[in-house]
Parts: structure tokens; sequence; C-alpha cells
């Protein structure tokens, strides 16, 4: 296998680390890519707004997760679970041990490759791996790299590879330090910048109750993996369309959307938790379904974290299984849920087309294809479900 290891501060990780990091990973064909934030001793923190060690290591987290296809990049925390000083010898010690018949590559940008060789010992580190570098802006000179190159290769017999990426991001931790300091858009990835905002990082200090449209879905989208952003923005656009054609606030919809399935990696404990402390009240087969629960739990994050009304709330809340006698935005976000863009199943474009021409049968149609799923699944049908569908049989809706 093919290793890279891309060591950085990450306080914040950007747009630059991500560019870099996929161009590279592509150059070197690599299997797999672990990015690795750096210990920053105590006195370097920047200030009390700074990120934490914990906190650069989920931002990292976030910024690698679909990074690279098939799960390959991944962020690791063993520098900073490491006592004392931090050397990047002793992390390619580590990884040897870890992978040894492996080969390890160590990714780096301009300024940290031309002084390569006053590193804590060097010799050890260009024994371990290979060395993958990269111009970080277009002012970094191409010769003076491959002079730096021939340099390490005549002086430790290093192996190294010049990475030409595509296109350079010129965007430094600093700058996105002080873009969010100032409310400014910064060149991070959104569900980055959605951690930021929640944790409040860097002095921007955002009111999680008075977030703007695309404050709340990067917060959103950073508590899911990546493998979920695409349908939650196919949910917000699709709960739009259906409000407009149907008269119900497109504003209340795309906040219900992009709320809907906040809560949907959260475990059992940690719903259980979240019920408790709202006081949301659960029978037998919610209290063994994470499944059932994530809609509970994502309606009481928007009302109680992301201040969102009680019509968001609900359709939030009933969103998995629907109820008897569904609110419109209810339904919408039922249905939205059940069909946007990224869904496929059989029946998905019937279902949909009737979304737009009778709600209610397209309402008894998803019902009865999610009973029919479960039942064939063996999967218990919850009540709320049932009585959903029973609901529209009795008022002649379909
Ligand atoms: O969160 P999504 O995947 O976008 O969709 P969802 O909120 O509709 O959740 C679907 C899951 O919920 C699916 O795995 C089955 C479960 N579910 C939905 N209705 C019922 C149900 N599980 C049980 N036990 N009973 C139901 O009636
Ligand atoms: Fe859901
Ligand atoms: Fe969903």
């Amino acid at each position: 296998m093919r290793i890279g290891i891309y060591g950085g501060t990450f306080d914040p990780p950007h747009l630059g680390h991500s560019s870099a990091a996929k161009a590279a990973a592509e150059a070197l064909e690599l299997d797999r890519l672990l990015l690795v934030p750096a210990k920053v001793p105590p006195h370097k923190r920047l200030s009390e707004n700074s990120a934490s060690p914990e906190q650069r290591l989920e931002m990292t987290r976030i910024l690698a997760d679909g990074l690279l296809p098939q799960g390959r990049a991944q962020a690791d925390g063993l520098e900073l679970a490491r006592e004392g000083m931090s050397y990047t010898s002793d992390t390619l010690r580590e990884m040897k041990a870890r992978y040894p018949d492996d080969e390890l590559w160590l990714l780096m940008g301009t300024d940290m490759f031309m002084t390569l060789q006053d590193w804590h010992e060097p010799e050890v580190i260009l024994s371990l791996a290979g060395v993958a570098a990269f111009r970080r802006s277009g002012e970094d000179s191409p010769q003076a790299m491959e002079a730096q190159a021939a340099r390490l290769r005549e002086d430790f017999g290093a192996r190294v590879r010049l990475v030409e990426l595509p296109r350079i991001r010129e965007v430094s931790s600093t700058q996105v330090r002080q873009a969010l300091a100032k409310g400014e858009a910064p060149e991070v990835p959104l569900p980055v910048y959605g951690y930021i905002l929640r944790d409040q990082l860097y002095g921007t200090n955002a009111d999680l109750k008075r977030l703007t449209d695309d404050e709340l879905r990067a917060c959103s989208l950073s508590m899911v993996y990546a493998k979920r952003h695409a349908h939650i923005l196919g949910v917000e656009k699709t709960a739009v369309e259906l409000a407009e054609r149907w008269g119900a606030d497109p504003e209340l919809a795309r906040r219900a959307g992009i709320l809907h399935d906040c809560t949907k990696y959260l475990n059992l404990e940690e719903q259980l938790q979240i019920c408790r402390k709202y006081g949301i009240v659960l029978d037998d087969l919610e209290r063994e379904s994470a499944k059932l629960l994530h809609s509970k739990t994502g309606a009481a994050l928007a009302r109680y974290v992301y201040g969102q009304p009680e019509e968001v709330y609900w359709a939030i809340f009933w969103h998995t299984t629907g109820k008897a006698d569904m609110s419109l935005l209810e339904k919408i976000v039922y249905l939205a849920d059940y069909m946007e863009p990224n869904r496929d199943f059989d029946g998905v474009d019937k279902l949909r087309k009737l979304c737009y021409t009778d709600l209610d049968a397209a309402l008894a149609l998803g019902l009865d294809m999610s009973i029919a799923d479960l039942t064939e699944r063996g999967v218990p049908i919850h009540k709320n479900t049932q009585g959903a569908r029973d609901w529209l049989t009795r008022h002649g809706k379909g």
C-alpha cells in the first residue's frame, strides 16, 4: 500500500489543504491519506478563541471525510496523543511500526520543503518516507524546488516527487481566521465552517438561533457524514419546490429540509440522552431504534439549539413515520425526504409526479411503499406509520 501523510496545525483546515491533498493523492496514486494535526505547544495557542487540539482533530476529520473516494482519506490523532515534544521523525517511526510493509510519503508545501534538512533527524525522516512537495503560492519558484529536491536526493538519498497542483489555492489558516473574525466567508469546506460556527471558534461568536440559511446548512452538514450531504441538499431543494407548489412557507420548508437528518449519526445512547434532556416521551419500539429517534432529536435541536419555530419542529419530528392528520409542511418534508433527486428505487418516478399533482395520494403511496418495504425486511411497523396510512383511508384520501 502507498500511504500519504500530511501534517499541519490545521487551525483550521482549509480549501488549500483539501485541494493539495487531492492532487497529491492522485499524482502519487495513494491508497490511503492520513491527515495528521500537529501538536501546538500551549504557549503558541493564538487566543482564547483559538481551537483546542480536539477541535483541530475534529475539523480535520470533517475535512478528510469524503475527500477521497472509498474513505481513503482519514484524520489521525497520533501526534496529539503523544507526550512531550512532537517530531516528524517520531511520527514516521510510529507509522513505520504500524505499516511495516507499506510505502510512506510525506506531503508538504514549499515552505516546509525548503527547510527539510534543518528539521529534527532529517536522515530518519528521509529514510522512512518519500517526500511529495507542492507549491503553496504561484510565487514559489519551481527552480528553487528542483534545486532543493536535487540536494535532498544527493545528501540523504531521499525519494522526492514535486507535485504540480492543477490550481494553486493561495489560502492560509491565518487568512481564514482573519476572515472569520470579520464575519467574511472563509475558504474552508462548508462542513468545517459549520463546525467553527457551532463551537464559536476564532471569534465567530455566532448566535445559533439566528443563523442565515447558508450558516444553518453549514452547521447541519458538519453534523453528518459526507455521504449524507447530497441527500440533505436534495431534501432542502425538493421541500422548497413542494412548498411553492402547494402554498406552504418555502423558508420553513427549507429550514426543515436542511436540519431534518442532523442527528442521523448519533448513536442510540446519544439519542436517548437528547430525548431525556428535552422531555421527549418514547414508546418501546422507539427506545430501541436510533432510526426512529433521529427525527425526534433532530426536531429538538432544530428548535432548542437552532431556534426554529414549531412548524419546523413538527415537520422534522414526523419526517420518518408520519402520523394521523399531518399538516401541509409535515407532508412536504416527509415526501421530500422520500423522493428527493438522489433517491432511487422502483416506483420513485411515479411518486415524484404524484407529489406535484395530488399530495395526499402521494403520501398514501409513500406510506404504502414504506410499509411494504419494512414488512419485507421484517421490521415492525410503528403505530404512527400505520396511523398516518389509516387516517388517509378513513378520510377518503387514498
Ligand atoms: O433518515 P432517512 O434515511 O433520510 O429516512 P427516514 O427518516 O425516513 O428514516 C428511514 C429509516 O427509518 C429506515 O431505516 C426505516 C426506519 N423506519 C421508518 N418507518 C419505520 C421505521 N422503522 C420502524 N421500525 N418502523 C417504522 O414504521
Ligand atoms: Fe431521516
Ligand atoms: Fe432524510
